[in-house]
């Protein structure tokens, strides 16, 4: 068994500002991750156009996802931060996988069924095979670890069968199968305004998500305007269960202190919704403030983003170059 060096891959699509879900269940862990080990974070363009987006609104939310990074603490020096597009490695490993991939698999995604929906016949292919240019992502780096939120767990278990099926298929030892890195309590920040739907930048309500750009206005309103019940807050977690925005606030609130659902809920057990969500608001303005402040400066000079990408693709490219060399040498193509 080939002993591979540890090495953490992610990415975040460039469909939109981000928001609390990205850099609770995902942004904040990479900032932690660096500490141990060696990473490489990815703005997933190719992702993106899945579904329809806007070409200009697309190059935009890429330098933003980028300045998010940033101002959240990934240090693009010491590691890699890069656009996926400009690394064709992706691809050409992403063919490679949907030969080794099976619809079978594909069609067991669940976020493929809660995206299509009943549109099934009409969405892109690129939306289905997602999951095979995901492993690409990955395994383009011999990446070890991957930290993701809850809702992409199922995707990683697809890129570790694809990586076994290859290894099988081609008798070799050469990939590793992926390890999610899923932590903390905001692994599925769900939506403010429907507890039971996760918190997304595709939700056509706006007050369903805290952006990473919105002022402290904005985050105390649509906090005072987060759907709750006019009970009293209850007393155990098992009484959670039957109250999903309940629980949903209490495990923001949980995640934004690093401290467990049960010792926050023993603070506001018993009492009126309009106490935590006041305090609440007050956290995330001290969570969220010091991010926004610093992407909207680097916004301010996006020449220094594009260099940013540009240095990170090189980065990137020295190491996947040679993996996809080998990777065609193993399927014969050279
Ligand atoms: N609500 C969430 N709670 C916890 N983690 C989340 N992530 C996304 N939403 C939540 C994690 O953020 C990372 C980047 O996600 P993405 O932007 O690449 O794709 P997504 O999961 O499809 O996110 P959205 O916001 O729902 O985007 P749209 O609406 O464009 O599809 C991932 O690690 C994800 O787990």
């Amino acid at each position: 068994m080939t002993s591979f060096q540890k090495r953490v891959f992610s990415g975040v699509q460039p469909t939109g500002t981000l928001h609390l879900g990205n850099y609770l269940g995902a942004i904040k862990n990479f900032v932690e991750l660096q500490k141990e080990y060696e990473c490489i974070y990815c703005v997933v363009d190719q992702h993106a156009i899945t579904v329809e987006q806007n070409p200009n609104e697309l190059r935009s939310n890429t330098l933003e996802v980028l300045a998010s990074f940033i101002a959240a603490g990934v240090d693009y020096k010491e590691q890699i931060i890069f656009q996926q597009s400009s690394v064709a490695e992706h691809s050409q490993l992403a063919w490679v996988f949907n030969c080794v991939s099976r619809i079978g698999w594909l069609n067991r995604m669940t976020q493929f069924k809660d995206k299509a929906g009943k549109n099934r016949e009409n969405v892109s292919v690129g939306l289905m095979v997602y999951p095979n240019l995901m492993a690409a992502d990955i395994l383009a780096y011999l990446a070890t670890h991957v930290p993701v939120g809850d809702d992409q767990k199922q995707h990683l278990e697809l890129s570790r069968d694809i990586a076994q099926k290859f290894n099988n298929d081609f008798k070799v030892d050469f990939f590793p199968l992926p390890e999610p890195l899923i932590y903390g309590n905001a692994t599925r920040v769900m939506s403010l305004r429907d507890g039971t739907k996760k918190m997304s930048k595709s939700d056509a309500s706006e007050l369903s998500r805290i952006l990473l750009t919105d002022s402290d206005d904005d985050i105390s309103s649509k906090i005072r305007k987060a759907k709750s019940d006019s009970d009293l807050i209850p007393e155990d977690k098992d009484q959670l269960q039957n109250k999903p925005e309940c629980l949903n606030l209490i495990n923001i609130l949980s995640a934004c202190l690093d401290q467990s659902i049960e010792k926050t809920l023993a603070g506001y057990a018993g009492k009126e919704y309009s106490k935590l969500k006041n305090d609440l608001a007050d956290t995330l303005i001290q969570v969220v403030g010091p991010v926004r402040k610093k992407i909207l400066n680097l916004l301010d000079n996006k020449d220094e983003l594009n260099k940013i990408l540009q240095v990170g693709s090189e980065k990137a490219s020295t190491i996947a170059g040679p993996i996809i060399k080998e990777v065609y040498k193993i399927v014969g193509f050279k």
